[in-house]
């Protein structure tokens, strides 16, 4: 790496000339007092907050192979909370109690539940989360759900945003490993779009093995509302990244291996790869006449390359694009060279005269600046300008939009405004608000794949490194802050604190545990009264309980070695932040009861004995009273 390293330095230098002699100036300047001592607009205590002080936004974090969401104060950065999605996870019991396994089981395909039953699994235990998005109306976030992909095992989850906690979880079938994923925004979401990576056969039952040309790749379109699947469609080329336009109309995907190579010389070998746009009505159109094939239940449409249908154009991009952003001026789309040092900069206006005149796909790109090396993610402020994370070069750069508009019609201008060093190798980059048409302009986080020498050092594996750029403060961005951070956050949006607005304490008629009421109400028992003993069924047992701090509603139970045994733990703390859990000692058991809530575990009590059963959350000073004893009795030999 230290060789690479030292290579791209050179190159820096070579691309940065003037900018970087302005922006050390710049530099010099705030500390010496050069420009009458002015210190740049943001200072540090507004990022740093005092004690007490609440952030101005909600950072919605990746966590890429970790597979939970997180959720940061931005700009302070301070971790608030990780929401398990594709994980397992030890605090709440994610993946064991029975609300989640159901979320997590439910949207899989019978094909994946058999092959998981066989190695004596319900669920996957591991994900790759890259993308967290929140729903849209009218071109803005609303506070009502976030979306996220899983790229490991090729599903797509929820998040409500009133409990902040995963509600549904598909596996999306005919695809393969999904990775791009966007909200629609306009005039609501409305669809989730979402990306297979990678190229496979269309029925993958291993009669087609080393075949690639006839491997596809398929996008697919979710109904946010009911987390079903609407239609897929069947493209030439592979699918990266994607977004969609403020006018209701297209979605938009990167195609990184246009050629179907497998191996990474096949993939790079073509200059020119693609940008594939989807235009919703015609494929709305084609799925009410029927022009699909069914395939595991999902209308899978045909949109490759010589269809001559109008579900699909292909627009020739320079060389395996990878992120693409859509701008919040609602016309302009920045699709990121990666391989390439441009952005080709497309106009969603033109999109029309593609399909309806069948124009030349090169005709929607209205600019394509050269920006500097490895361009990967674009983000915005509002004002029309744009930043672009620079992997190889390890920069963010600042550019106008209508400047490389004026450039690539042939005036002489320069669209680039300003460039930035980061440390290292950014990857996506978010500023607040602005995948949505109300972009602030204040903040830019640059999400940086290698930390190296920004932290004490904690052994081989480092963390990512964050970084806070203030870009309201004028032409030249200014890094304040660096935030480590775990495996690994792919992207982040900032979000507006007035538009998330949580609960303190569950509604008790939350559908969360509909199939816990309606166990109990067989079983004659009221969930917030709970049972004095446990209900027996045979081989099964329910046992019903409450908690309130410092008890348990059961002091001690008793059950039968062998017995399958559910527990139902109700927090009748009607509390802000009393939350209770319950773990059972040497029973690998272990839950989280938030205020109001009910959750419940299922097990097999195979060991005999005393067993205590312990709350695990912090919530009263007799907290380590909060217990009680479960008694297996042997199974009579
Ligand atoms: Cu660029 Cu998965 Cu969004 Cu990572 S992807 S960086
Ligand atoms: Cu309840 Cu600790």
């Amino acid at each position: 790496m230290s060789d690479k390293k030292g290579k791209f330095k050179v190159t820096r230098r070579g691309v940065l000339g003037a900018t970087a002699t302005g922006a050390l100036a710049a530099t010099t300047g705030a500390t010496t007092g050069l420009f009458g001592g002015a210190k740049p607009a943001r200072a540090a205590g507004e990022y740093n907050l005092a004690p007490g002080e609440l952030d101005e936004y909600y950072g919605f974090w990746s966590s890429g192979q970790t597979g939970e969401l997180r959720i940061l104060g931005f700009p302070s950065m301070r971790e608030l909370m990780r929401v398990p999605v594709f994980n397992r996870c030890s605090a709440t019991g994610w993946g064991q109690t029975n609300e989640s396994l159901k979320i997590l089981t439910e949207g899989l395909t019978e094909e994946t539940k058999a092959f998981l039953a066989a190695r004596g699994q319900k669920t996957y235990d591991n994900g790759d989360l890259h993308h967290p998005h929140m729903s849209f109306t009218d071109g803005t976030y609303d506070g009502r759900y976030l979306f996220m992909n899983d790229k490991a095992n090729t599903r797509v989850a929820r998040v409500r945003c009133d409990v902040m906690k995963c509600d549904k979880i598909i596996e999306i079938p005919n695809a393969h490993d999904i990775h791009g994923m966007r909200p629609q925004k306009f005039p609501r979401t409305g669809y989730v779009f979402a990306n297979g990576e990678h190229e496979g056969p269309l029925v993958n039952d291993g009669t087609i093995l080393d075949k690639p040309e006839e491997y596809v790749n398929v996008f697919t379109a979710i109904d946010g509302d009911t987390m079903e699947i609407a239609w897929q469609v069947i493209v030439s080329g592979n699918l990266d990244n994607t977004d969609c336009d403020y006018q209701g109309k297209y979605a938009f995907s990167t195609s990184y291996n246009s050629e179907m190579g497998m191996t990474l010389a096949e993939m790079t070998e073509n200059e020119l790869d693609h940008v594939v746009v989807f235009n919703l009505a015609e494929i709305e159109a084609g799925v009410e006449a029927g022009d699909y094939q069914e395939l595991n239940g999902i209308k899978v449409l045909d949109g490759r390359k010589g269809q001559n249908k109008k579900y699909t154009r292909y627009i020739p991009i320079p060389n395996s694009p990878h992120g693409i952003n859509t701008a919040p001026d609602g016309k302009h789309v920045c699709i990121n060279g990666k391989l390439s040092p441009t952005v080709s900069v497309m106009d969603v206006t033109k999109l029309d005269a593609l399909f309806n005149e069948d124009a030349d796909p090169a005709s929607c790109i209205v600019a394509q600046p050269e920006l500097g090396l490895g361009p990967l993610h674009t983000a915005y402020d509002g004002q029309g300008n744009a930043f672009t994370t620079l992997f190889l070069d390890s920069q963010i750069v600042k550019w106008n939009i209508d400047k490389a508009i004026e450039a690539y019609g042939g005036a002489d201008v320069d669209p680039i405004i300003s460039k930035v060093d980061v440390q290292y190798q950014p990857g996506h980059n978010s500023t607040s608000m602005g995948e949505t048409k109300e972009a602030d302009g204040k903040w830019l986080i640059s999400m940086n794949k290698f930390s190296k020498d920004r932290f004490i050092n904690v052994g081989p594996l480092k963390p990512e490194n964050e970084q806070i750029i203030d870009i309201a403060s004028g032409d030249e961005m200014e890094v304040v802050h660096d935030g480590p951070t775990f495996a690994e956050p792919h992207d982040s949006i900032i979000v507006r604190r007035d538009i998330v607005n949580p609960v303190n304490v569950w509604d008790r008629n939350d559908p969360t545990w509909e199939d816990a009421r309606q166990q109990a109400a067989a079983d004659g028992v009221d969930l917030e009264d709970g049972a004095d003993e446990p209900i027996r069924d045979g081989n099964k047992v329910r046992v019903y309980m409450w908690s309130q701090a410092p008890t348990f509603s059961l002091e001690k139970f008793t059950v039968k070695q062998g017995d399958e045994v559910t527990i139902y733990v109700t927090n009748l703390d009607d509390v802000d932040d009393v939350t209770h859990g319950l773990t059972i000692s040497n029973y690998g058991v272990a839950m989280e009861v938030a205020p109001m809530a009910t959750a419940s575990v299922t097990f097999t009590a195979d060991r005999p004995g005393v067993h205590w059963f312990y709350c695990q959350w912090f919530c009263h000073a007799l907290h380590m009273e909060m217990r009680g004893r479960m008694f297996v009795e042997p199974r009579a030999s």
